[in-house]
């Protein structure tokens, strides 16, 4: 494919954030080119999210890629928290109305990739040193190497959709950006086996050894995850040591319903909470995890970013269609108030859920009376289940 020259939107990444915009964009008539650093492969391969609010649902059958969501994708209408020896569900569909749906990142991208291939999208994979400029005036240029060749792309606006570790957000001063942040004092082990789930819904573990999620892919594939600490190295942890590790943070007989089968694949990730703000700088539009970071606790990541693409691609549409600007310079101030929210529950999620080496006894007490009052309390677990199934947009 020749290489375009010229085009209205650049999108830097082709994560979930990068090809969702470029798909609803495409629907919308609107040109692009999608500059990704590595191979269609390596980022299909990327196990990361697993839960689906409906909003992100509904986001994906606006972009024409829901099909095989809606065949393979397993509705939930709840997730069970494990804590103090007893197992309690909480019921979003009857607290909150709605549930989720669990379907891997990766068949997103998958179903993503398969689309704007079909609609012959120019993706650029593998593109080597990409660099951004000029986003300030009314030409922003890219520039980036294919294939041995110096290239550049010149654009109306620019979709960072790199990630945490990106080159856009890196290219904005720091005199320009407010930072937000907090690390936390733990990893999550994360593992993907071949064995049944043992519950047909998520279960969150509170134990005094650590956190654990049980949660899955598909009827016969299990996502499995551990706290473990912030130095710790996957050598360390072979797939028994996990399996024992998950049945000692569940207890009862649900961990007698787990069955050990070989890890296919294994992780260890930390966890951030992380916002930078304002999310636009001129032509310069920072989406998904370019621009906020939250602990998987809350599975709130991918739908974040689903969310910024919502609010940036209807943007984009009215711009084109009518001048409307709206759309354009209110982006920031509306994702922020959404991703801040998210970042408050994801936070207040990890602090119910994890074990903190600093907590005091008395820090565990209310943990724990925390955890009660959730599990008791109409009004508390309501809060829970409406973060957990995706806020109403404004
Ligand atoms: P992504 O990071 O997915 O995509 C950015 C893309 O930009 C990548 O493909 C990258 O290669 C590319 N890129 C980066 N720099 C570039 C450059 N200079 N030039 C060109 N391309 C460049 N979220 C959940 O909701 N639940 C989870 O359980 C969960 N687990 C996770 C586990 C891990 C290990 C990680 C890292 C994240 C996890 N997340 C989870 C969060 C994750 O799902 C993100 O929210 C989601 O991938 C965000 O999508 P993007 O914004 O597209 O960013
Ligand atoms: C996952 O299935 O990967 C998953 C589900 C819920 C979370 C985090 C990860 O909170």
């Amino acid at each position: 494919m020749s290489a375009k020259e010229r085009t209205q939107v650049g999108i830097i990444g082709a994560g979930p954030s990068g090809l969702m915009l470029s798909q609803l964009l495409a629907r919308h008539g609107i040109d692009s080119i999608v500059l990704e650093r590595q191979s269609r492969a390596y980022v299909e391969a990327r196990i990361r999210a697993g839960v689906l609010e409906q909003g992100t649902v509904d986001l994906l059958e606006e972009a024409g890629v829901a099909d095989r969501l809606h065949r393979e994708g397993l509705v939930h209408d709840g997730i069970e928290i494990s804590f103090a020896g007893g197992m309690h569900r909480i019921d979003f569909r009857e607290l909150a109305g709605a549930g989720v749906t669990v379907y891997g990142q990766t068949e997103i991208q998958k179903d993503l990739n398969d689309a704007r291939v079909a609609d012959g999208a120019c993706i650029v994979w593998e593109a080597e040193d990409v660099s951004i400029e000029n986003f300030h005036g009314a030409q922003p240029l890219i520039r980036y190497r294919s294939e041995g060749v110096e290239r550049k792309v010149s654009c109306d606006f620019i979709a960072g959709c790199d990630g945490f570790h990106g080159v856009c957000r890196a290219s904005i001063s720091p005199a320009n950006l407010d930072i937000h942040e907090r690390v936390y004092p733990f990893t999550w082990l994360g593992m993907l086996a071949e064995t049944p789930p043992i519950s047909e819904e998520l279960i969150y573990a509170h134990h005094e050894r650590g956190f654990a999620l049980f949660s899955m892919r598909s009827p016969t594939l299990s996502r499995l995850y551990i706290q473990c600490d912030a130095d710790e190295k996957l050598e360390n942890w072979p797939d028994q040591r996990i399996w024992d590790e998950l049945r000692l943070r569940l207890g009862g007989e649900a961990a007698e319903r787990i069955q050990e089968s070989p890890s296919i694949e294994k992780v260890v990730a930390p966890l951030r909470s992380f916002v930078a703000g304002p999310m636009r700088h001129g032509q310069l539009f920072l989406v998904g995890d370019a621009a906020h970071i939250v602990p998987p606790t809350g599975a709130k990541g991918l739908n974040l970013a689903a969310a910024d693409v919502r609010l940036l691609y209807r943007a984009l549409v009215d711009f084109y269609a009518s001048g409307d600007k709206f759309g354009i310079e209110s982006y920031s101030e509306r994702a922020l108030r959404r991703v801040w929210k998210a970042q408050r529950f994801s936070w207040w999620m990890t602090t119910l859920l994890h074990r903190f080496p600093e907590h005091s006894s008395y820090d565990q007490s209310i943990q724990l009376a925390e955890l009660d009052y959730v599990t008791s309390s109409k009004a508390a677990a309501t809060s829970l289940a409406e973060n957990y199934i995706g806020l109403p947009f404004d």
